[in-house]
Formats: C-alpha cells, structure tokens, sequence
C-alpha cells in the first residue's frame, strides 16, 4: 500500500487505497457497477472480461481476457495490488461450460496470485455452495457445504482453493456467498437472500482492507427479515449493512404465490436445484 497516492474522488479513504485493483467480470451486472463505486479504494482500477466493456476513463484500465487461458490471466494479474473475482459463468449451466471460465479460471487466478505476489482475494462465491439446505434451515459458513449444481460446485472448489492458498502460502481471501444482488429483490425467496448494491460495496471494501483475515467466509445479504445465514463467523470483517428488503415486501407479494412443492419455496438455492441434467 502507498500511502502517498493521491486518490482522485474520495478523500475519506486517503491512506488506504491500493495502487491497482483488478476487477474481473467488469462487463457483468455487478461488474458495471463495482466499476463506479470501488474507484474510491484504488489509484487504478484494471477491468477484465471475456466480453467487451466500454472503454477505459481516467484511472482505469480494460483487458479483454478469457479466464481460461493460462497465460492471459498471468499477464492480467501482473502489477495488481489485491483483486475482486467475479468473472465466470454466473448461472447454472452444463459442466463444461462451468469448467472453463469458474474451475480453469479460478485456478488460473490463483496461480497468478501467487506467482505476482498479489496480497488479497475478494471471491465471488454464491448461495449456491449450499443451495441444497432448506428455507427452514438457518446455517452459518461452518455448515457442510451442499451445492446445488454445478455451477455452486464450481463456487464451492473456488472456497477450497481460496482455502488451499492461504493455508500453503499465506494468501488471504474473502469468499462472499452472495445471496441475490440486483437492484431490488425480484421474488418471495429474494426477500430473505437480497444484498443492495451500496452493502455489496461497503462489504468489499470490509473484504479487501481488514487485516489478517485468513480464509474468510461470509454471506452477502442485506439487513434482510428471516434471513437464512449468520455471519457470526465473519464479525471481525465489522460488515454492518443498511439496507433492507423489507421496503419492497407489498410489491413483492403482490405477485401470484408460489406452490409449497416448488423448489423457489423449499430450498435456500431456489430453482437452480431443480435445473439439469444437461446434455441428455
Ligand atoms: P454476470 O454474468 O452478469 O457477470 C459475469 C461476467 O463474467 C460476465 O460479464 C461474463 O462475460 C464474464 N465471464 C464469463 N466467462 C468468462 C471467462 N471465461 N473469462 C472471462 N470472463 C468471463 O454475473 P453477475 O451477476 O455480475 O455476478 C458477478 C459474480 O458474482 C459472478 O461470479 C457470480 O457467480 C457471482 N454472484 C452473483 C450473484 C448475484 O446475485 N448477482 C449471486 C451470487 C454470486
Ligand atoms: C447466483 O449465484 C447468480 O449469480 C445470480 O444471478 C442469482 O441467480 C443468485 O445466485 C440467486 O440465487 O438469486
């Protein structure tokens, strides 16, 4: 960390920034808009995707890479401080498609972490890692994991790898099983997994600046009524959110129920344990 970068558009975080953050899945949902609000944490902000992004702005840089090609991903991590991990396929999909960008990618991620140097990983993890638990059950991160797909597989072996990594070379990471982060939660089942965007990025700010967090898991959800998960494990990431499903509850339950026997009203993972096989 440089203490003496002059950081552009927030003064508050004078002293803190990193020189060169490195967001993957820049041209993604959440990508679009980490790309405005962790500007405050980074004198530069390196953005990837397979997919085209609208051109670079001042302290930005974009690289088009493939997660999946080795030495792309080392020339992409090279010169990064810290880097927030979301690229991948971000849905339930065939194993072959999952393997390419989550399994291949995170690997590729992670060897080039370790080859660069790089200091800290803010991973993308998803609810899907422990989909299979029923919306009965209320689990923290030291539940046995029960993904539901391959894609939660995929989110499952990037937390072993992050865990891996720390414990053979010291490389700390913040796994965020994100819960449902759009712009406002879209179902019944979102009212209890919905993360806002402005508590996604004050978690990733907890992720990337609080020391000695080893492997951290933690569940990204909003202040949310009858959530599912407890964060106990996470209290020293001090992750505080503000926001709230609750405002959005009449609009929401305005829509037609849902049957008892439908995965979206059973299991934490909603439809995506239901999705499959693949291929047939
Ligand atoms: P998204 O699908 O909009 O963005 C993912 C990005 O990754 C895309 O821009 C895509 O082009 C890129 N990508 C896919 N394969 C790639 C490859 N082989 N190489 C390089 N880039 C590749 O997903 P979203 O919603 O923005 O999610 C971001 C991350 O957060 C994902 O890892 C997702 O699994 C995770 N997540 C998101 C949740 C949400 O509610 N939005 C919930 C749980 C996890
Ligand atoms: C995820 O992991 C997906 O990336 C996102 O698109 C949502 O489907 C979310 O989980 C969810 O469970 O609502």
């Amino acid at each position: 960390m440089n203490e003496d970068k002059t950081i552009p558009s927030a003064p508050s975080f004078a002293g803190k920034p990193l020189n060169k953050l490195l967001l993957t899945g820049a041209a993604g949902g959440l990508g679009r808009v980490l790309r405005e609000s962790l500007k405050p944490f980074t004198t530069t902000l390196r953005l990837s995707d397979i997919a085209a992004m609208a051109p670079a702005t001042a302290h930005e840089e974009t690289v088009v890479c493939d997660l999946a090609n080795k030495a792309a991903v080392h020339a992409l991590v090279d010169g990064c401080d810290a880097i927030v991990h979301l690229g991948g396929v971000s849905v339930e999909r065939s194993f072959e498609e999952v393997l390419e960008g989550n399994i291949k990618g995170v690997f590729h991620i992670y060897e080039a972490v370790r080859r660069h140097g790089v200091k800290r990983v803010v991973f993308a993890s998803s609810n899907h890692v422990i989909g299979f638990y029923k919306q009965t059950e209320h689990i923290d991160a030291s539940a046995p994991k029960r993904p539901d797909g391959y894609y939660g597989l995929s989110k499952s072996f990037g937390e072993d790898m992050a865990s891996f990594y720390f414990d053979r070379y010291g490389i700390e990471t913040v796994s965020i099983r994100i819960g449902s982060s759009f712009p406002e939660p879209l179902n019944r089942r979102m009212m209890h997994s919905w993360l806002s965007y402005r508590d996604l990025t004050t978690l990733i700010e907890k992720c990337l600046f609080t020391p000695n967090v080893k492997h951290t898991i933690v569940y990204g959800m909003s202040d949310n009524q009858g959530v599912w998960w407890d964060n106990s494990a996470a209290a020293h990431l001090g992750f505080a959110p503000q926001d709230s499903s609750e405002p959005f509850r009449a609009q929401v339950e305005a829509q037609p129920s849902v049957a008892a026997n439908d995965p979206n009203a059973i299991y934490q993972g909603g439809g995506f344990t239901a999705q499959g096989p693949f291929g047939d």
